[in-house]
């Protein structure tokens, strides 16, 4: 704001002695000389114009110099306010989903039965806030959805970078990313649950006790074990354990002959071995179909039927 009101008046000095040295020889212009006196008067008289203007051409130069570097100050401050928005914005996230629940009333956090879903702003440690999708139940319980699908409408067919980044609105389909995926499940311990239904109406679930996703430098590694035994469904993820991700863009399945992505996966990215049992990032079908590459769940269902709905879900492991 400083910055803003030093310039409107410098702005004004300059228009003060621009118009000065405009109507300076206006003036002198209005006589016509009569003599070598005169004549030698009158350029005097023009250089002395000449060397104002000159003068003011040098000042306006400085002006705009000085203009120029008020204008990267303030691009600079307002840099720096909205980081500091961020950090003070950031303080009243809470970290998890988790969190969350905790901080919920009583008619949510333990006393009813049902499980309130929406989306979220949480802020893990040291990261940036996100919108999440929060399903938050009995005993103040707070999962948070890390994939959805539900319909065809978001693509998953995308690139390494958009699977790092995370795409979709939390409220439809989507995928919450794997930088943040990586700074929910190292900050603290995860467990991850896969919660689907078939297109004849039957619903299944399963759990892993232990969920973690590497950083970016081990490709983001996935852990997936201690397969929960009252699962209603069997272990399809086993053989992911241990994967790096790979999209149709990065290729780091164990497949020799070519990129998992392409061959059978329809384009979605996932912790492909050679190739998959599990394909939540799978095309989404209208039918259960007998293809590869469709949203899939083996041992549930068959890996090339492809599933109505499919949801990813993680919260802290206690
Ligand atoms: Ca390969």
């Amino acid at each position: 704001m400083i910055a803003m009101t030093q310039i409107v008046a410098m702005l004004w000095a300059v228009t003060a002695v621009v118009g000065a040295a405009a109507n300076e020889p206006l003036n002198r212009r209005a006589t016509f000389p009569a003599s070598s006196s005169e004549t030698k008067q009158v350029d005097q008289q023009l250089s002395a114009i000449l060397s104002t203007i000159t003068e003011n051409h040098n000042q306006l130069q400085a002006t705009i110099r000085d203009i120029g570097r008020m204008v990267r100050r303030t691009h600079r401050e307002i840099t720096d306010l909205r980081e500091d928005t961020d950090l003070i914005l950031g303080k009243m996230y809470k970290p998890s989903c988790q969190d969350i629940a905790e901080g919920q009333p009583d008619h949510i956090a333990g006393k009813n039965q049902l499980t309130t879903e929406g989306v979220y702003t949480i802020r893990p440690p040291k990261f940036k806030p996100k919108k999440v999708r929060c399903e938050l139940g009995r005993g103040a319980i707070g999962w948070t959805v890390i994939l959805a699908r539900n319909d065809g409408r978001e693509p998953f067919n995308r690139t390494f970078q958009d699977y790092k980044d995370g795409f979709g609105d939390p409220a439809q389909d989507h995928w919450i990313g794997l930088d943040m995926l990586h700074k929910l499940t190292t900050w603290e311990p995860h467990q991850l649950r896969a919660v689907m239904e078939d297109f004849d109406g039957s619903k299944t679930w399963v759990q892993y006790n232990v969920f973690r996703v590497d950083g970016p430098e081990e490709d983001y590694k996935l852990t997936a074990e201690e397969f929960e035994a009252d699962s209603a469904a069997g272990d399809g993820l086993s053989i992911h354990n241990g994967m790096k991700f790979s999209t149709y863009d990065h290729d780091d399945d164990t497949n020799t002959d070519g990129n998992c992505a392409k061959l059978f996966g329809g384009g979605g990215g996932w912790w492909y071995n050679n190739c998959y049992h599990v394909l939540p990032t799978g095309k989404y079908r209208n039918t259960g179909g007998s293809e590869y590459g469709g949203v899939a769940w083996y041992p549930w269902r068959n890996v090339k039927h492809s599933l109505k709905s499919l949801t990813l879900l993680i919260r802290p492991r206690y």
